[in-house]
């Protein structure tokens, strides 16, 4: 959190005397916009591959609190509580060489990565929790992700005042190794409020970007025509940053 801040006003600063840099195409690019810089600055201290921290079992917080949605009761969530999730189905679709629809035996059948991670939201509350699930990019190395694809989009089962829920990354987060598909916390099915029966972890963002109640992803080659085109809920309602990294 500290870093963030850190870079938060240093490119306030830095924009300022960019003039120069701003006239080369690179740096024009990297400076076109405040999160594009966020991206590009963030990466040059914390590059692509890093990991963020991972912790000990005993690190793991007593507590992992639900945030947002935490039991949607619209469309057929519930009726799929009532089944134990069992027709659940998560799809790849979009610009991909073959559409997938995984059920959750599939998703449990790929191999899969443990991480103890921490959570951060930018409410102000942190917590340490153990994730299993596949990485993401298995799954979009198995449908084929096209070369015209630059970001992944998740979409969510739940409605929040009037919208669906949806996120999204770029490819470098969705290829980062701690980037999964989450079907456990703390050694047992995700529990409702955590996002049963599927959830994103993205590591290396805040909190907001975790996708819960995940039903789809999609490869796009843009976020226009997206929800309101800001990359997810909470870009278009509040002007959170669409690079939420940490
Ligand atoms: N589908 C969906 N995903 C979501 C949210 C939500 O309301 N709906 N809230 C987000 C926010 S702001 C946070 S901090 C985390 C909370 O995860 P938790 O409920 O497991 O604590 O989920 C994120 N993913
Ligand atoms: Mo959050």
């Amino acid at each position: 959190m500290r870093r963030r801040n850190f870079l938060a006003g240093a490119g306030a600063s830095l924009l300022a005397g960019c003039n120069r840099i701003a006239e080369t195409d690179t740096g024009g690019a990297l400076l076109r916009s405040a999160d594009g810089w966020h991206r590009s600055v963030q990466r040059f201290f914390n590059p692509p591959g890093a990991l963020v921290p991972e912790f000990t079992p005993a690190d793991i917080s007593p507590f992992f609190r639900g945030n947002g949605s935490t039991n949607p009761t619209n469309g057929d969530y519930q009726s799929h509580v009532a089944a134990g999730f069992s027709d659940w189905q998560l799809s790849v679709r979009g610009l991909v060489e073959h559409p997938l629809d995984f059920t959750l035996a599939n998703i449990r059948a790929l191999p899969q990565r443990t991480q103890i991670t921490r959570h951060d939201c930018v409410e102000g509350w942190s917590a340490i929790g153990e994730w299993t699930g596949p990485q993401l990019s298995l799954l979009l190395d198995s449908a084929g992700i096209l070369p015209a694809a630059r970001f992944i989009v998740f979409r969510c089962a739940d409605n929040l005042n009037g919208r669906d829920y949806y996120e999204s990354v770029d490819l470098v987060d969705a290829f980062h190794p701690q980037t999964i598909v989450a079907h456990s916390l703390n050694g047992e099915a995700l529990p409702i409020k955590n996002g049963a029966p599927l959830r994103m972890r993205i590591e290396r963002q805040l909190g907001y970007k975790h996708a819960k109640y995940l039903t789809g992803i999609e490869a796009v080659a843009s976020l226009e025509g997206i929800g309101d085109g800001k990359g997810g809920y909470w870009e278009d309602r509040s002007g959170y940053q669409w690079y939420a990294g940490i």
